[in-house]
C-alpha cells in the first residue's frame, strides 16, 4: 500500500512535481533551446494583461490557472508575437515573389455540433492557437506585410460584444480588448472579413496570398478566400502550413514545460487505472479513471478517445468501443493520453487484469519493454529519422522473436538483414514498402503501425514535417513498438495468441541524453504487478 500510494497516491502531489521537475534539468533544457522565450527587462514590459472578464481564462480572472505574466498557461504574449514574426520572415524568404505583398490568413477553428444547438466540446485550431494564444471559435488571422517594407501587420478578426448573445454564452472579449490581450495591431469584428480581405487584395497587387487550401479549418470562409484569387493573375496562393509545422516541430522552453505536465498528468492516469484494474470490471470503468483522473490533474479532457482493451480486442490497433468486461487471465491495453492548455501526451501500457503476469504474457511484455528501452537509447545514440527508428523496431521485434521461439528462427536470412542497413540510405521515401520487404517481414505483420511520431499541440503534431528528417534537439517524439498477435494465428505458439502488446512514452530529444517525459508511468513487471488492483473504485 505504501508503494503504491508513493506511485499513484494523488495525481497533485506536490512532492511528486518536485521530484520531476529537478532544477539542473529545466537548466540544460534552457540553455540548449534553439527557440529562447524573448527576454524583456522586467519594468520594460510592453506587454500588459487588461483587466476585466473576456472570453477565455486571464490571470486578473483565473489567477490559479495562469501566471501574471502570462498570456496562456506559460506563454507570453511576447512569446505568441514573436512566432508571427518569425512566419513571416519564413514565409517571405522562401518566396519566390519576395518583393511582392504578403499575405497571411490562419482561420481558428469553428464549433461543431453533434446535433441541433448541442456542441461539441470547442477545439481551437492547433495552428491558429500557435500564432495567437486565442481560445474563441471563427476568429482569423490575418497578417499582412505590404511590399517594400520589412514589417508586417496583424488582424484579428473576432466576436465583437454582444449582450444578447453574452447572456446566452458568456462574455466575450471583443474587438477593444483583443487587441490589447492578444497583441495585435488591429481587431476587427469577423463579420467585415469577407470585404477587408477584398479590399485588401485589390489595393495590394501583384501578392502572395499564404492560405491552407486543403481541409479548411474554418468552411465558413474558406469561399469567400478563395474567392478573391478568382480570375486574378497577380495574387498567387501559396500554402503557410509547412513553415508553420516546422516551427511547431521543434518546442520552446515555455512549450517544454506544458509538455512536461501534460505528459505528468497522463502518466498518473494510467497509473490510477492500472491501480484500480481487477477481473469482472467493464473497459468502460476504466476510461472513466483515466477521464478522472487526467481532469483532476487540470487537463481540459483527454488527447483523445483512449484505446481500452482487454485480451484479444488489444489487437484491433484502433479499438475504442471499451464496453467488454475484464477477464482474470487477459492483459488490458491502454492508449491514452491528456490534453492541458492544448498539448498532448499519448502514453500506452499493457497490463494483467488480475496483477501478475502469465509465464507467456511477460516473455511477449518483456520482450516488447526490451525492444522500447533500447528505441529510446537509439534516439540519443544515432538521432535517427522517425522512418529509421520504425527499421530498427522492425529488426529488434525480428531479433526477440526469434530467440524467444515466438517466430520461427530459419524465417529470414542474414543476407535481409544486411539489406536493412543498405536500404536504410534510400528508402526513406517509400519506407513502409522496403521496410516490409527487408524487415523480418513477421515482425512487420505482428506490429502494423509506426513506432513514433511527433508530439505536441496535436497529438500527430506537425504532419507536414515528414519522418524521414533526422531528429533534433526539442523535437517531443513517441515510441511505441508493439505486438499484435490474433488469437487465429496458426503460424505462433498457441499460448502467445489472442494477445496484444504496446509500450509508449512520450520523449524530449535533446542535445545529451533524451528526456522521457513520461516516465512517471508504470512499465518495470515489479512495479506494474505492486499496484494493479491496488485502489478500490
Ligand atoms: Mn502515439
Amino acid at each position: 500500500m505504501q508503494q503504491l500510494r508513493k506511485l499513484v497516491g494523488n495525481t497533485a502531489s506536490k512532492e511528486r512535481r518536485k521530484l520531476f521537475r529537478q532544477p539542473h534539468l529545466q537548466d540544460t533544457i534552457r540553455c540548449m533551446s534553439a527557440q529562447e522565450t524573448p527576454t524583456i527587462e522586467k519594468n520594460k514590459i510592453p506587454f500588459v494583461i487588461p483587466k476585466g472578464t473576456f472570453g477565455q481564462p486571464t490571470y486578473h480572472t483565473h489567477p490559479h490557472l495562469i501566471k501574471e505574466e502570462h498570456l496562456t498557461w506559460g506563454v507570453t504574449q511576447a512569446e505568441y508575437k514573436k512566432r508571427r514574426e518569425t512566419l513571416v520572415a519564413k514565409l517571405v524568404a522562401e518566396s519566390e515573389n519576395m518583393h511582392n505583398t504578403h499575405i497571411v490568413v490562419i482561420p481558428a477553428a469553428r464549433k461543431q455540433y453533434m446535433s441541433d444547438k448541442i456542441p461539441y466540446v470547442f477545439r481551437q485550431h492547433s495552428d491558429f492557437f500557435y500564432l495567437t494564444g486565442c481560445l474563441e471559435p471563427s476568429a482569423i488571422l490575418v497578417l499582412m506585410k505590404p511590399a517594400q517594407t520589412d514589417k508586417f501587420k496583424s488582424i484579428l478578426f473576432v466576436h465583437d460584444k454582444d449582450a444578447h448573445a453574452e447572456l446566452w454564452e458568456g462574455p466575450r472579449t471583443g474587438c477593444t480588448a483583443a487587441a490589447r490581450l492578444f497583441c495585435m495591431d488591429e481587431c476587427r469584428p469577423v463579420e467585415n472579413f469577407n470585404t477587408y480581405l477584398n479590399k485588401l487584395t485589390t489595393n495590394s497587387k501583384p501578392a502572395v496570398l499564404w492560405y491552407h487550401n486543403e481541409e479548411p479549418a474554418n468552411p465558413d470562409i474558406h469561399n469567400a478566400v478563395r474567392g478573391t484569387l478568382r480570375g486574378d493573375v497577380n495574387i498567387t496562393l501559396s500554402d503557410p502550413k509547412r513553415a508553420l509545422h516546422f516551427m511547431r516541430v521543434i518546442k520552446s522552453p515555455a512549450e517544454i514545460e506544458l509538455m512536461k505536465e501534460t505528459c505528468y498528468i497522463g502518466s498518473q492516469s494510467i497509473n490510477m487505472a492500472m491501480a484500480c484494474t481487477k477481473p469482472g470490471i467493464s473497459e468502460h470503468m476504466v476510461n472513466a479513471v483515466l477521464e478522472y483522473s487526467c481532469k483532476q490533474g487540470g487537463a481540459e479532457h483527454l488527447a483523445f478517445p483512449p484505446v481500452v482493451a482487454g485480451g484479444a480486442r488489444a489487437t484491433h490497433i484502433h479499438y475504442v468501443a471499451n464496453n467488454q468486461l475484464l477477464n482474470a487471465n487477459e492483459m488490458i491495453l491502454v492508449d491514452s493520453g491528456s490534453q492541458h492548455w492544448m498539448y498532448n501526451s499519448d502514453i500506452s501500457r499493457t497490463w494483467p487484469v488480475a496483477g501478475k503476469f502469465s509465464k507467456h504474457h511477460r516473455i511477449l511484455y518483456e520482450l516488447v519493454l526490451t525492444v522500447q528501452k533500447r528505441l529510446i537509447e537509439l534516439l540519443g545514440e544515432q538521432r535517427p529519422a522517425l522512418d529509421k527508428l520504425f527499421d530498427s523496431m522492425c529488426r529488434l521485434l525480428g531479433k526477440h522473436l526469434k530467440e524467444e521461439g515466438i517466430i520461427s528462427k530459419t524465417l529470414e536470412g542474414q543476407e535481409l538483414y544486411s539489406l536493412i542497413y543498405i536500404c536504410g540510405l534510400y528508402c526513406l521515401l517509400m519506407v513502409p514498402r522496403v521496410t516490409q520487404y527487408v524487415c523480418p517481414q513477421r515482425a512487420y505483420r505482428l506490429c502494423p503501425h509506426h513506432v513514433s511520431h511527433y508530439l505536441g499541440l496535436d497529438v500527430h503534431d506537425a504532419p507536414l514535417v515528414r519522418r524521414n528528417i533526422p531528429v533534433c534537439t526539442n523535437m517531443i517524439v513517441t515510441v511505441e513498438p508493439g505486438i499484435y498477435i490474433r488469437p487465429d494465428d496458426t503460424t505462433v505458439p498457441k499460448e502467445f495468441r489472442g494477445v496484444g502488446i504496446r509500450v509508449e512514452d512520450d520523449v524530449l530529444i535533446t542535445d545529451k541524453e533524451p528526456v522521457v517525459l513520461t516516465e512517471d508511468c508504470v512499465k518495470e513487471v515489479a512495479d506494474i504487478e505492486a499496484i494493479v488492483g491496488k485502489h478500490t473504485l
